[in-house]
This record gives C-alpha cells, sequence and structure tokens, in this order.
C-alpha cells in the first residue's frame, strides 16, 4: 500500500522577473544592494543573466476575488522613509526628473494598518516597499496582563515609618486597586512597623493563600536612616525571595529616596503615586499568571 505521509519538502521561494536589459539589471542590482537584500548566487550563461537577492522572510499570498491592490512584488522593510528616500535618490540619478512624480508614489496608509508605496523600476517591474505599523508584527504575540482587579485578592503591607508618606501610597494603591475593580472585602491591608518588617509580613501574606499578589509600600530615607544600604538590600532581598519561593506576584512599592521632598513627589505630588503604580502592577501580574497557567494547562 503506497505511503501518502510525506515529510515537509519547501525549501524556499523565488519569484522570477524580466527587466528589460542587461544594463537595468546591473543597475537595479545595485539599489536592490544598497537597500539591504543580501545578494544570492547569480547566474551568467553568455546569453542571458540573473541576479538573485534574500530577504529573510519570504511568503505565497494568493488572492482571490478581486485584483491584488499591491505590486506582484511586496518588500517589507523597517525604516520605510529611509526607504523611500534612498529609492528617490536612486531615480533621481537614474531616471529622467520630470517621469519621477509618475514612477514612484509616496508612502501612504493601506487598509492593512501598514505604509506602502510603490516604485516602477523597469518596464514591468514595479515594487511595493511596505511597513507595518503594529509594533508586533512579525513577532510572536506578546502575553499581556489585563487591569482588571474584578475577583482577585490582594494584600498590600504598608510600613508605618515615615507615615505621612507611606499614607499617600496606600491611598494610591487602593485607589488603584478600587478603581480597577477589586472588591473591598478582597483587599486586606496589614500595617508593620517599618520597611524592615515588610518581607516578613509579605511572605506570611503570600504563604497564606488567601491573597493572588501582595503590595509592598514603603520609604527609606537615606539622610535619616543608619545602614540605609543593609537595610533597603535587605528589604529587597526579603521582597524578591517571598515572591520567587511562593510564586505569588510581590508589587515593590518600596521608595528609596534622598530626601523627604523627593518621597512626597513621588506619593502623588510631582511624580505621579508610586502606590498607585505598583498596585497596578500587581494586578497586572495575576493576570498574566492567570493567561500562562491556562495556556500551559491547555497544551
Ligand atoms: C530604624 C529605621 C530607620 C532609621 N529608617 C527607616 C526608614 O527610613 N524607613 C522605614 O520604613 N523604616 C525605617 N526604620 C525602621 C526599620 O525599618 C524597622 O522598622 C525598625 O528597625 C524595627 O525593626
Amino acid at each position: 500500500m503506497a505511503n501518502d505521509t510525506i515529510e515537509p519538502m519547501i525549501k524556499g521561494m523565488t519569484l522570477v522577473t524580466q527587466v528589460a536589459s542587461h544594463a537595468a539589471l546591473d543597475s537595479l542590482s545595485r539599489l536592490l544592494a544598497a537597500l539591504g537584500f543580501e545578494p544570492g548566487r547569480g547566474w551568467d550563461d553568455g546569453t542571458g543573466k540573473g541576479a538573485a537577492f534574500l530577504a529573510p522572510l519570504g511568503n505565497l499570498e494568493l488572492v482571490a476575488g478581486r485584483a491584488p491592490a499591491v505590486p506582484p512584488i511586496l518588500i517589507e522593510v523597517t525604516h520605510l522613509e529611509q526607504v523611500h528616500a534612498a529609492v528617490e535618490r536612486w531615480m533621481t540619478a537614474n531616471s529622467r526628473r520630470e517621469e519621477i512624480g509618475a514612477l514612484l508614489s509616496k508612502p501612504a496608509p493601506t487598509h492593512w494598518n501598514s505604509e506602502l508605496f510603490t516604485v516602477k523600476l523597469d518596464a514591468g517591474l514595479t515594487i511595493g516597499f511596505w511597513e507595518s505599523q503594529n509594533p508586533l508584527h512579525g513577532r510572536p504575540a506578546a502575553v499581556e496582563g489585563d487591569l482588571s482587579a474584578d475577583g482577585m485578592k490582594i494584600g498590600v503591607v504598608v510600613a508605618r515609618w515615615n507615615a505621612v508618606i507611606t499614607d499617600r501610597l496606600l491611598q494610591g494603591a487602593l485607589d488603584a486597586l478600587y478603581r480597577s475593580g477589586a472588591r473591598k472585602d478582597d483587599v486586606r491591608v496589614v500595617r508593620v512597623p517599618g520597611a524592615w518588617e515588610i518581607p516578613n509580613a509579605a511572605r506570611t501574606l503570600a504563604e497564606s493563600e488567601s491573597v493572588d499578589a501582595v503590595v509592598t509600600l514603603g520609604v527609606l530615607l537615606r539622610g535619616e536612616t543608619a545602614h540605609y544600604e543593609a537595610i533597603y538590600n535587605e528589604v529587597a532581598r526579603g521582597i524578591g525571595q517571598s515572591q520567587q519561593e511562593t510564586g505569588v506576584p510581590h508589587a515593590f512599592g518600596v521608595l528609596t529616596c534622598e530626601t523627604l521632598e523627593q518621597a512626597l513627589d513621588r506619593a502623588g505630588l510631582k511624580a505621579g503615586n508610586k502606590g498607585f503604580e505598583a498596585a497596578i502592577a500587581a494586578i497586572e501580574m495575576v493576570s498574566i499568571q492567570r493567561k500562562l497557567s491556562a495556556e500551559t494547562a491547555g497544551h
């Protein structure tokens, strides 16, 4: 019985296009090389000549129902404006100036969230250059967290030391949580004496399995804290370790500032509210964790 299972055999794809003359081929080859094409293996058998150009990705696209809105050779680039300027310079040197307007279009938006321009390089050889406006185009789809805290249980550990600032951080964090849909009953606030005590409380909460994430809030003032570096390092290490070892996301909202004024700025005065930002990061991380676990479970 015939074995109808075949192994994939496609190795590459070549579009073959005739150009008017050897001179045109040489000149177009220089342009394409200048635009960044890698030269492929060409040939010359005395009667004809071929020049090959390699691009990192190939794509065969078939269209039905209407004529394609683009030239048959479509080249995806980055920095479309610069490519357009390079082609325009080349056209200026190789075509009659008054013809350029008819041969080279300006980059214009397409209906597929891209910019495109076309250039007629030779009789029968029109090329389109395009650039996607979607930053994730051609890259793997990113997993991103949603900013809804609906149904999330969040622990907030806040230091009382420098309470004039940490109270503002707490307000910011609660504001972010409630405005993102967290229920009051699902937010647990734990007050600890100072930043030094944050990791211990954070870890206890995380290990209790009663929260999906922990937001840590505190302020260390360099000018007023003896052994500032030692305390800071230990607080950061302890929070990080709790996060890694429990698997529960811990948002880091412990400010380290030179002065009280700087801390006030970061607690809602001039430079945003770091408590708010930490709470948003926690929500996002819980959402990311849920998405990644769902993906893993689905495989
Ligand atoms: C002792 C101390 C000092 C000097 N400075 C700060 C600070 O700037 N921010 C802060 O949150 N806590 C400070 N603390 C208190 C310690 O974190 C800790 O609460 C005490 O040493 C008791 O263990």
